[in-house]
C-alpha cells in the first residue's frame, strides 16, 4: 500500500471508531473521490453511526411554516424567494391560517423560517411564536435561522443576544440550521454576497448555545464548491462546537437548480452520499446527521441512512424552499410512509420529538394509535387505514375494530397501502376502486356520501364555474384523485375535453383551487377564504353532482382486501355493524372534540356531520354506479386518456 492509501486507510479506521480525524486526514478522504472510496467511506461512517445510534433511524412528525416568500436577500441560488409583493408568486400567510394549520395537523414540531421582509417584522414573528406556545404547550418550535435573527437584531436595534433571549421567552425551543450555505468566502462573493459571512453565522449560533438554545447547522453543496471547501465547512462547525457546544444536527442540503440554474445541475446521489459519510466521520462532536429527503430526494435520502445518517427529518407537509426550486420529492409524507421508507432501507424507524428523543409510546397520534411498526403487537395484528378528516371522526370515536389498529393517511395514500397490502381495510375513495378490482371487496354498504352539498369537496374559484375555460388553471390538492375526477367530469361534460382548464402547480397563480376534507369545510365556513386568499365563488361539487343527476355522491366506501383472513373480515363486519347501531351517539360524541380541533362552534360542526351519509342506501349505490359509469364513458372520450392534470 502506498503512503497515500495508508493515510486514507488510517483515517477510515479512526473515523469508524469515532476518533477525531485531523484536518490532513479529513482532506485525504476527499483527495480523489471514487466509487470504491465511497464504499469504504460508507462502511466507516456506518460503523460510526451504529456505535452511536444502533440500527435506529429517527423521524419527526413536523410541519414547515414559511410565513412569506418575500425576501430582500437575493441569494442567487434561491428559487423560493421573490423581491416584493408585486411579484405574482409572492404570498404572505396570516396568523390565523398558521395557527389553524398547526391546530389541525397537531404536529410534534414546527419549523418556521421565511424571507427577510417588512411583512413579518420581528415583533410579529415573536408574537406568532407566543401564540403558538400559548395554544400548544408541548409543541417543539424550531424557528428563525441565524440570518433572520441577525435581521431582527439589526431592525429592532436589540442586538442578537436580546433577540434570542426574547425568542426563548416567547417559546422558541431551537434554531434551525439555515443560512450557513457554504462557509467559503469565494462562493459567498459569487452567489450570496448580501448574506452574513461565516464568522457572523457562527457567532449567532454560539450565542444561542451560550444561553441554552440548541441549534442545527446546514451546508449547501453542489454550487460549484470544491471538496476542500466542504471539508473546511465541516471543520469550522467542528471547532465552533468545541468552543461552544449546542449543535444537535448537521444537515447537508443538495443544491436544487430550478429552471434558471447558475450551474448545470444539482449534485448527483454519489456526491450526496459521499457528503453524508464524510460528515459522519469529520463531525465527531455533532450527535446527528440528517438525510433530508426534500433536498436529497427520497431514494438518496433513504440510502443515506447506510452512509452515516441517522435521521430523516420529518413528514414536512408544506415544504416550500426545495419544492420552489423544483425538488422532485413528494410535497409531504405521512408518518407511515416515513416509517416504511426507513424500514425498506433496512433500519428500525423511531418517531422522535424535536430534540431527538423517542416519542413516548403514550403520546400517540391524535386519531388514537401510534403510526409505527410498533403497532404490530400481537394484540393488534391488522391495520386499518383511517382518513384524517373530520367526517371520519365518528369512526374514530368508536375506536379500532377488535384486533386492529388505525393508520392515519390521506385517501390517495390509503389506496396505495391497500394495493401494497400494508393495510387490510380502508374507507377508500370511490374513484380509485376500479383499479383495485380483484384486490378488494366492499364491506357492506358503509362509506362517506352526500345527498347534496356537504362542504367536503369544494372548488374555490376566482371565476364563475361555468366560465372556467382552457385559458384558466386549477390547482388541485394531491390528497386524492377521486375528487379531481369529479371535477373533470363536471367541467368536461359541458365544455368538451379541449376546453378543460389547465392544471396549475402554483396555487398563487391558479384561477381556482380544488380542496377537500377539513380544508374544504373550513373554507366554506370562512366564506371562501383559503390560505389567505378569498375566492368569490365557492362551488360544492357534491351539490353540483346532485343538481345534475338527482343522485347522491359517494366519496368513499369501506373495503377490505380480498386476501384478508376470515377473522379479520368478521371483526371488520362486526365493527361496522356496531357503527350502524350507534351512529347517532357516535356522531354526537365526536362533535365537541371536532369543534375544538377546528376552532368552530359545535352547532356548525353538528350541521356538517348531519349532512354526511355513512350508512349507504340504494340511492347512494345508484349514485356511485352512475359516477363510475359516467367517468368511464367520459375518460374514454379523452384523446390522451385521463387529463394530464390528474396525477397518476
Ligand atoms: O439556508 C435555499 C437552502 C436553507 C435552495 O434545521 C436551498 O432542521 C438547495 O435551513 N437548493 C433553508 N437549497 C432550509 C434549512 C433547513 C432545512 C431542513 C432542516 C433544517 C433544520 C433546516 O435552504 C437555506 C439554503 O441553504 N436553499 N434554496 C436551493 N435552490
Ligand atoms: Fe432570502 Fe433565504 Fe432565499 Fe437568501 S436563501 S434569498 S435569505 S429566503
Amino acid at each position: 500500500m502506498n503512503s497515500r492509501a495508508q493515510h486514507i486507510a488510517d483515517a477510515l479506521v479512526k473515523g469508524a471508531a469515532g476518533r477525531r480525524l485531523n484536518p490532513s486526514e479529513a482532506m485525504a478522504l476527499v483527495d480523489e473521490p471514487t466509487p470504491d472510496l465511497l464504499q469504504a467511506l460508507g462502511d466507516a461512517a456506518h460503523a460510526n453511526r451504529v456505535a452511536r445510534h444502533g440500527n435506529r433511524a429517527t423521524y419527526v412528525f413536523n410541519v414547515q411554516i414559511n410565513p412569506s416568500n418575500v425576501c430582500s436577500g437575493r441569494c442567487e441560488f434561491c428559487r423560493y424567494s421573490v423581491e416584493s409583493l408585486d411579484d405574482p408568486r409572492a404570498y404572505s400567510l396570516d396568523e390565523h391560517e398558521i395557527l389553524e394549520k398547526v391546530t389541525h395537523l397537531a404536529p410534534t414540531e414546527v419549523h418556521i423560517t421565511g424571507g427577510l421582509n417588512d411583512l413579518w417584522p420581528y415583533e410579529r414573528c415573536r408574537d406568532l411564536v407566543r401564540e403558538l406556545r400559548s395554544q400548544h404547550a408541548a409543541l417543539h418550535i424550531k424557528a428563525f435561522d441565524a440570518v433572520e435573527v441577525e435581521h431582527f437584531a439589526t431592525a429592532s436595534g436589540e442586538g442578537v443576544a436580546g433577540i434570542l433571549a426574547e425568542l426563548i421567552d416567547a417559546g422558541v425551543n431551537a434554531l434551525p440550521g439555515g443560512g450557513a450555505e457554504m462557509f467559503s468566502e469565494r462562493l459567498r462573493q459569487r452567489f450570496w454576497p448580501g448574506k452574513m459571512p461565516a464568522r457572523q453565522w457562527l457567532a449567532v449560533h454560539e450565542q444561542a448555545h451560550r444561553i441554552g438554545l440548541p441549534t442545527n447547522a446546514t451546508m449547501l453543496f453542489g454550487l460549484g464548491d470544491t471538496w476542500e471547501e466542504r471539508v473546511d465547512h465541516m471543520l469550522a462547525l467542528r471547532s465552533s462546537q468545541d468552543r461552544c457546544p449546542g449543535y444537535e444536527c448537521f444537515i447537508p442540503l443538495a443544491y436544487q437548480p430550478g429552471d434558471t440554474d447558475p450551474v448545470a445541475h444539482g449534485p448527483t446521489p454519489f456526491v450526496s452520499l459521499y457528503v453524508l459519510a464524510l460528515a459522519r466521520l469529520v463531525l465527531d462532536n455533532i450527535p446527528h446527521i440528517k438525510s433530508y429527503w426534500p433536498s436529497l430526494g427520497v431514494p438518496a435520502a433513504a440510502a443515506g441512512l447506510g452512509y452515516g445518517a441517522d435521521d430523516m427529518d420529518g413528514t414536512l407537509s408544506e415544504e416550500r424552499i426545495m419544492h420552489a426550486a423544483g425538488a422532485s420529492a413528494p410535497g409531504g409524507l405521512a408518518r407511515r410512509r416515513m416509517a416504511e421508507m426507513i424500514t425498506i432501507a433496512g433500519f428500525e424507524p423511531v418517531e422522535r420529538d424535536g430534540l431527538f428523543h423517542p416519542v413516548a409510546a403514550s403520546r400517540g397520534d391524535r386519531i388514537g394509535t401510534r403510526v409505527s411498526p410498533q403497532d404490530d403487537s400481537a394484540s393488534r395484528p391488522f391495520r386499518v387505514s383511517m382518513i384524517p378528516y373530520g367526517n371520519m371522526a365518528p369512526y374514530v370515536q368508536l375506536g379500532p375494530p377488535e384486533g386492529g389498529s388505525f393508520v392515519e393517511e390521506f385517501p390517495r395514500a390509503s389506496l396505495a397501502s391497500l394495493r401494497a397490502g400494508s393495510v387490510v381495510a380502508s374507507c377508500a375513495p370511490v374513484g380509485g376502486l376500479p383499479r383495485l378490482r380483484g384486490t378488494v371487496d366492499c364491506l357492506g354498504a358503509f362509506g362517506i356520501a352526500a345527498r347534496g352539498p356537504v362542504q367536503s369537496v369544494l372548488l374555490l374559484s376566482h371565476v364563475p364555474f361555468d366560465d372556467l375555460r382552457a385559458s384558466d388553471s386549477v390547482w388541485v390538492t394531491d390528497e386524492t384523485a377521486s375528487s379531481v375526477r369529479l371535477l373533470c367530469l363536471l367541467l368536461g361534460r359541458d365544455r368538451g375535453s379541449g376546453d378543460l382548464p389547465r392544471r396549475a402547480f402554483d396555487l398563487a397563480q391558479a384561477s381556482a383551487a380544488l380542496v377537500i376534507g377539513d380544508n374544504a369545510f373550513l373554507a366554506h365556513v370562512r366564506d371562501g377564504l383559503y390560505r389567505g386568499v378569498r375566492y368569490p365563488h365557492v362551488i360544492d361539487l357534491s351539490g353540483e353532482w346532485y343538481q345534475r343527476t338527482g343522485l347522491p355522491f359517494v366519496f368513499a366506501r369501506w373495503v377490505v382486501r380480498r386476501d384478508a383472513p376470515a377473522h379479520v373480515r368478521e371483526s371488520l363486519t362486526a365493527w361496522l355493524e356496531q357503527f350502524r347501531s350507534r351512529e347517532d351517539e357516535l356522531v354526537a360524541a365526536a362533535v365537541p372534540g371536532e369543534a375544538q380541533r377546528l376552532g368552530l362552534p359545535a352547532d356548525r360542526v353538528a350541521d356538517y356531520h348531519a349532512g354526511v351519509v355513512r350508512v349507504l342506501g340504494p340511492d347512494e349505490i345508484r349514485g356511485q354506479e352512475a359516477f363510475l359509469r359516467e367517468w368511464r364513458l367520459y375518460s374514454g372520450t379523452l384523446a390522451g386518456g385521463e387529463p394530464q392534470w390528474i396525477a397518476p
